[in-house]
């Protein structure tokens, strides 16, 4: 027998024990926009026409984008895009075993929201690994049944290239059919001006290495006044967005982030979005798309208030409708912070990164979150908010039930 709980504060219901297969509705009528009180929530909210077009299965565009954020309804908000979670993965949220390595934070550039990087080798706080190093965060965790390792570094000016092929090759000698989720556009593109290649030249070499995926880093926010502001001094947005076409062309999956809760405007956030979905129509090779919350501890931008928990689920929720497109929004957990990622669950993510383990370039930035969440933890995270926990591998392959 299920038990049966609110929605969201919506007066709807569901049965926890029927969440993995609940139909299209989650106690509404899903060919409309729903019970007579939501359709004036609707109204009010001034969501009628967006929500008029969603059933019709009309693509939301830019003033769409605006209205969502400009609601002041944000349960009305979080109604809509819970409702099109549900019709891509009804209550099934997905999570993985992973490890994160941050095998160096010394950094040419000066991102203002940075502060893991360090400019210079010997400056305080600087660290390279070596191999041995790197390889030993790997082989310390044989016992575990991870799937992911996920690779994230600063754009170090004197390591040669095959500081990374081997950091790639070593990884694989040590577990073979462990996914290598590594290096951001921004890495890519730096290592090719560095050592005098092609993005295409270096791509193929580290896939040949054992790179299986790039993650969504490196996108901060793609208009260019803010970019000019806050990175200005790294790969720009039309060349991040070429490097994962040419990743999807060759065969690799990616993810794509968007940074949220500093300078950026409304407007600005739905034009990153509707970027990334322009790229996806070509490509298909998004597989999620990670909002991640600014934090403003010890960076440049420290004066900054960090976003609120009311901002991050609007910022997941506008995305699950814009992105009709792209099948995952992922909540990372040690930005949103793990109540908020929970709650989000019900705001249009269906999916919480993983178990990280070791994480530094948003503790270094002041975050609280824990370093690492065991399966069981995320599980009982997705239980507990009334959804299904789907331990996936890094291409949403389904490795347990939990
Ligand atoms: O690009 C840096 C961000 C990103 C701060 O692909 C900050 O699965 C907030 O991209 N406050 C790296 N954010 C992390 C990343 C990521 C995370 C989880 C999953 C995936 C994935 C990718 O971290 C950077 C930058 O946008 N960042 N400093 C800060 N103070």
């Amino acid at each position: 027998m299920g038990r049966t709980s609110s929605v969201a504060g919506m007066g709807t219901t569901v049965t926890t024990a029927d969440v993995g297969t609940l139909p299209l509705e989650v106690g509404v009528d899903s060919t409309s926009v729903g019970s007579p009180s939501m359709s004036l929530r609707l109204r009010d909210g001034g969501l009628m026409e967006v929500a008029e077009k969603l059933d019709a299965g009309t693509r939301l565009d830019l003033d769409d984008g605006r209205r969502l954020f400009a609601s002041p309804d944000l349960l009305a908000v979080g109604w809509l895009a819970n409702r099109e979670r549900e019709k891509r993965h009804s209550g099934q949220t997905f999570f993985n075993h992973n490890i994160r390595i941050e095998a160096t934070n010394v950094c040419v550039a000066s991102c203002l929201f940075c502060a893991f990087a360090r400019l210079r080798p010997g400056d305080e706080g600087a660290y390279t690994l070596n191999l041995e190093q790197v390889w030993d965060k790997l082989r310390a965790r044989e016992d575990q049944s991870l799937t992911e390792v996920h690779v994230v570094n600063g754009l170090h000016p004197d390591l040669p290239f095959d500081y990374y092929l081997d950091l790639l090759r070593g990884f694989k000698r040590i577990r073979a059919d462990v996914h290598l989720k590594c290096f951001t556009a921004v890495e890519i593109a730096f290592f090719a001006d560095l050592y005098g290649r092609t993005d295409e030249q270096i791509l193929r070499e580290l896939m040949a290495a054992g790179l299986d995926s790039l993650p969504g880093g490196g996108a901060e926010v793609f208009a260019e006044r803010v970019r000019r502001k806050i990175c200005h001094d790294k790969c720009g947005t039309d060349r991040y967005l070429e490097i994962h076409r040419t990743a999807h062309r060759l065969g690799m999956r990616t993810n794509v982030t968007m940074l949220y809760g500093h300078i950026e405007t409304d407007e600005e956030r739905v034009d990153h979005m509707l970027r990334a979905r322009e790229l996806q129509d070509d490509t298909a090779g998004f597989q999620a798309f990670i909002p991640l919350a600014f934090h403003p501890d010890n960076n440049q931008m420290r004066k900054l208030p960090a976003p609120t928990a009311a901002e991050t689920l609007r910022v997941h929720a506008v995305a699950r409708l814009m992105l009709d497109n792209v099948a995952h929004i992922k909540a990372f957990w040690i930005a949103t912070g793990v109540e908020t990622a929970q709650t989000a669950l019900w705001f249009g993510v269906d999916d919480l990164d993983g178990t990280v383990q070791e994480e530094q370039i948003y503790h270094m930035a002041g975050a609280r979150t824990p370093e690492v969440l065991t399966t069981d933890d995320i599980s009982r995270l997705i239980r507990t908010a009334g959804r299904v926990p789907v331990e996936r591998d890094t291409l949403y392959n389904v490795v347990t039930t939990h």
